[in-house]
């Protein structure tokens, strides 16, 4: 490809086309990048017409570009939110120094771990996701999983700019090796513990475009505070796309919910009964969702991070909504944190602030977790159902922090692993659930038609009904 057609390819808000070392790295990486979609993205959907939107701009019209496109052919590209003029450091120890727009040689390892640790999530979730395609539930659910796997590349290109265009030969190494590490492959796993578990089944995606992608949500929001602004206002972009795949996991579960109700409201609530209406029943729903949240919340980190203390003290990681807060140095305050005492009841310990960073990011994504819970609630009670979903204990089920090491009930209560293991199969997906809800999964490509386990959508993409052909065959 030659460099002229490489910055009219990709739409773009970088200067590409006067960026000559920017270009040459790109020429390398893309085809690779293309390689990587074709063997890892979406299998056996690569060929055909898929209705999708496409970012030409930063501004509300640049973000309305439907239309058919072939992914493979899908334009990546490389966006910034608009800068803000003067910009300076929001927090830290750096606060009211102007923001940088290179990178600081001191930091320079510390935010290239960070951007890599971001991007490797992007190619990751492709990954786990690129089977589905075989099993959705219908052709608009179809094309929603591919809008949510072509943005999550862009969400790579847009990392893999910031290491090519500041971090040198380092950086472009990074680069390639984004596209080497694989899901859940033993030996060359991606970094974080949720992206390299499998997602075999349309709940477990719903689930994880809800609280994984939220994760993204909160983190990216940390990282628009940075002081390195190249990485601001990257990542203030990204959060417009996010907004979507959060949509697409909510009102995903939110249909299913409301398909398990109507089923409820004509057989009752015994599980067996509900299965043979071929829908999924309530305490099912509930057992993805406890799995989904707790692998999420470890997300974020240990609840004593001194790495966290590091980002915050160099300004290159802030708070959600730092601007709101009075105190943006951080130096004198304690966080409250419920810890196991020697008698086996939680005591609080008072965590220096700073070390707190995670756990504080953590309480801002639980509260908004609760409102997810509350909202698909609110389906069950608008269908006269009396039974509710609910977030289990941020203690729960732990792998990652200080929670890991003991057991706790749903309820956050201590426990003996014995105990735990006695209540696995109520509250987390047993073998035989895996293999229901998989046992349910068939492709309904047919225009109109839907599963039997989820309900249709309110509406359809870009002003079509829901039965339209949002995914076409590819033309012979
Ligand atoms: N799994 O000091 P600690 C998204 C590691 S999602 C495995 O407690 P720290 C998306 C940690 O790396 C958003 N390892 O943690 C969603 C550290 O390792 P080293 C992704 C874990 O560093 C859906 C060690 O444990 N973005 O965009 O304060 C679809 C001690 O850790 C885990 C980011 O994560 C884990 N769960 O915080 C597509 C933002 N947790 O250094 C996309 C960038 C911790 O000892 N990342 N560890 O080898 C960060 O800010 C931080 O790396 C973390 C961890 C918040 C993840
Ligand atoms: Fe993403
Ligand atoms: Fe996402």
């Amino acid at each position: 490809m030659s460099t002229v057609d490489l910055s009219a390819k990709i739409p773009n808000n970088v200067a590409l086309s006067s960026d000559k070392r920017l270009q040459r790295a790109l020429e390398e990486w893309q085809p690779k990048f293309v390689d990587w979609w074709k063997s890892m993205g979406p299998e056996g959907f690569q060929a055909h017409e898929v209705f999708l939107r496409t970012a030409v701009s930063v501004d509300r019209e640049g973000w309305a570009n439907f239309g058919f496109v072939k992914m493979p052919d899908y334009r990546w590209g490389i966006f910034l939110a608009d800068a803000e003029p003067d910009r300076k450091i929001g927090f830290g120890d750096h606060l009211g120094k102007p923001a940088w727009q290179q990178v600081p040689g001191e930091y320079r390892n510390m935010l290239r771990r960070i951007i890599v640790t971001q991007a490797d999530t992007e190619p990751a979730s492709v990954e786990q996701q690129r089977l589905l395609g075989d099993t959705a539930p219908s052709l608009y659910d179809l094309r929603n999983l591919f809008q949510v796997n072509v943005e999550e590349g862009r969400h790579l290109w847009a990392m893999v700019y910031l290491l090519q265009t500041y971090f040198g030969r380092d950086g472009r190494e990074e680069a390639e090796d984004l596209l080497r590490r694989r899901s859940g492959n033993p030996d060359n796993p991606r970094i974080l513990g949720t992206f390299n578990e499998p997602i075999k089944d349309w709940l477990s995606f719903f689930m994880f475009t809800t609280f994984t992608d939220r994760d993204g949500k909160f983190q990216l929001l940390a990282l628009s505070e940075s002081g390195f602004d190249p990485l601001s206002r990257t990542c203030r972009f990204m959060l417009t796309e996010e907004a979507h795949h959060m949509f697409v996991g909510e009102t995903g579960v939110g249909r299913i919910i409301q398909r398990t109700a109507d089923v409820m409201n004509q057989v009752g609530t015994d599980p067996a009964k509900v299965r043979a209406e071929h829908a999924i029943d309530l305490p099912t729903i509930q057992r993805y969702l406890n799995h989904w949240y707790t692998s999420s919340l470890d997300l974020f980190g240990g609840e004593r991070s001194s790495n966290a203390a590091d980002f915050f003290a160099a300004g290159v990681k802030g708070r959600y909504q730092e601007e709101r807060q009075t105190d943006h140095v951080a130096l004198d305050g304690t966080y409250d944190l419920p810890v196991l005492g020697p008698d086996g009841r939680m005591v609080t310990e008072k965590v220096p602030l700073r070390n707190a960073m995670n756990e504080l990011l953590r309480d801002n994504y639980a509260s908004d977790c609760e409102f997810v819970a509350q909202r698909w609630n609110r389906v069950l009670e608008k269908a006269n159902r009396p039974e509710r979903l609910r977030l289990p204990s941020r203690r729960f089920r732990r792998a990652v922090g200080i929670y890991a090491d003991g057991s706790y009930d749903v309820d956050g209560n201590p426990i003996n692993a014995e105990t735990f293991e006695a209540h696995r199969k109520e509250w987390l997906p047993s073998p035989e659930d895996l293999a229901y809800v998989r046992g349910l999964m068939h492709p309904v490509l047919e225009v109109g038609k839907i599963a039997s386990y989820i309900s249709p959508p309110a509406k359809g993409i870009d002003d079509h009904p829901f039965a339209w052909e949002y995914v076409k065959p590819p033309i012979a």
